[in-house]
């Protein structure tokens, strides 16, 4: 084996994979279980897509569990979802469902990539590419080093005609959207109105409520939508996740199909 040979083999096609990426249908951010949702569901359906991660693990929030206690708990309605995917989830009382938090991990991101989702770790979102009548329309990126070791080296930028912020309780993309753009997001106030405390009946509700495109181009899924529109934590119950995923690929779809 020469180890030219496997360097080559590595640089070449992750920079075909990352030019592929440069003009997307749609840029997921954040690989957390509402990302890779919407990712699997997406690339089902051939959509051009790729995730950004900046983390090395995809996963998000799952791995842990409940204060790391790596089982989570999902609704009958979640229980759908992970029936479709092939996760075991036994009853542990009725409309209660626990499965292990590791096999749903790993398991929604090997279905994402093989439906054949894009995921690039080690990336963040650091900043939006904004045009035609204040539209998000692309997504600026840095190896996620660069800010951990506080590098002063500029980002490359990505087109993408729609862009899902499911970066999680700090809603990134939409943040950056309102403080570097100004832009008036579509909730009550305009801003980011910032999750509640817990109450897991109405944010595993409301999560799927709120799962709409808050910004022209610009679709919040997961606890990013929970914060975006003011709405309590669920904690780790995480059907409202994946049905949130859904439901971001879906209008996504919609939105792509009006043009
Ligand atoms: O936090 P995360 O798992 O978000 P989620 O899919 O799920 C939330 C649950 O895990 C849990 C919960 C449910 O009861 O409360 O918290 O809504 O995944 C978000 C991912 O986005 C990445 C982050 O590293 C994480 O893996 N991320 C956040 N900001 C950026 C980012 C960014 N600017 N660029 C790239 N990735």
């Amino acid at each position: 084996m020469d180890e030219v040979i496997i360097s080559k083999a590595i640089v070449e096609s992750y920079i075909k994979d990352l030019l592929e990426a440069m003009e997307l249908d749609v840029a997921i951010v954040g690989a957390g279980p509402a990302g890779m949702t919407a990712a699997y569901y997406l690339a089902k359906e051939k959509v051009k897509i790729a995730i950004f991660e900046r983390k090395l693990s995809v996963g998000g929030g799952v791995w842990g569990g409940g204060m790391m206690f790596n089982k989570i708990v999902v609704q009958p309605e979640g229980k759908e979802i992970l029936d479709e995917f092939g996760i075991t989830a036994t009853e542990y009382q009725k409309g209660y469902y626990v499965a292990n938090a590791v096999e749903v991990a790993s398991t929604l991101c090997s279905l994402a990539v093989k439906a054949g989702a894009r995921i690039f770790n080690l990336i963040s979102v650091v900043d939006v590419v904004i045009r035609e009548a204040d539209r998000v329309s692309g997504l600026v990126l840095n190896w996620s080093p660069v800010s951990m070791a506080n590098l002063h080296i500029d980002p490359l930028a990505i087109r993408s005609k729609l862009v899902i912020d499911a970066t999680g309780h700090d809603c990134e993309i939409c943040h950056l959207v309102t403080e570097k753009v100004g832009g008036k997001l579509r909730t009550t106030t305009g801003k980011i109105i910032g999750e509640k405390s817990m109450w897991a009946e109405v944010g595993e509700r409301q999560v799927v409520e709120n799962t709409k495109e808050v910004y022209p181009g610009l679709i919040a899924t997961g606890m990013a939508a929970t914060a975006v529109f003011g709405s309590p934590r669920m904690g780790p119950i995480f059907g409202g996740m994946l049905l949130s995923g859904k439901k971001a690929a879906k209008l996504a779809i919609e939105l792509l199909k009006k043009g």
